[in-house]
């Protein structure tokens, strides 16, 4: 039996992609700043996906998210969400996104979030895509996004 073994280890590993491997790091720390739990769901080339994060600042002076850019996409804008009428709607965080001192600020559908517009290749569920901070204080942070399913509202796994 064991080719059929083999299969059900192969089914339970497709099933579970990251639990049976180590965990790899995938947050930054740089200065004061700690991101973590970053990710994001599957998306379509040339359409566009999202990115979402949790970033701390541990330190004692305000930063502030300045930009992102990415390997995976043509164009990357911090966005945020605002209410219009009935409906809310996308917006470009312009002035970027702040971090107090002592603060942790969640980067979660419906809030804030990392706008990937553009894609260059199709983000598939159970990959990683390489994602650059940056931050006016601490200045630039290198994290990978785990991909979840499509319609995920959150990441898929803890570390
Ligand atoms: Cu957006």
């Amino acid at each position: 039996m064991p080719i059929l073994r083999r299969t059900l280890l192969a089914l339970a590993l497709a099933l579970a992609p990251w639990a049976p491997l180590p965990a790899l790091a995938h947050d930054a720390t740089i200065g004061d700043i700690q991101v973590t739990q970053p990710w994001s769901r599957a998306a379509g080339v040339n359409g566009t996906g999202a990115g979402f994060l949790t970033i701390r600042n541990t330190g004692t002076q305000p930063d502030r998210l300045l930009s992102a850019t990415s390997a995976v996409a043509r164009n990357v804008e911090l966005h945020t969400h605002v209410r219009d009428g009935e409906v809310m709607r996308m917006r470009e965080a312009t002035g970027g996104i702040p971090i107090p001192p002592g603060g942790t600020v969640t980067l979660q559908p419906g809030g804030f979030h990392v706008m990937l517009i553009g894609l260059k290749e199709a983000l598939a569920a159970g990959s990683e895509v390489p994602l650059t901070l940056r931050f006016e204080r601490a200045g630039e942070a290198q994290v990978m996004l785990h991909v979840g399913a499509a319609g995920a509202r959150g990441p898929a796994h803890q570390h």
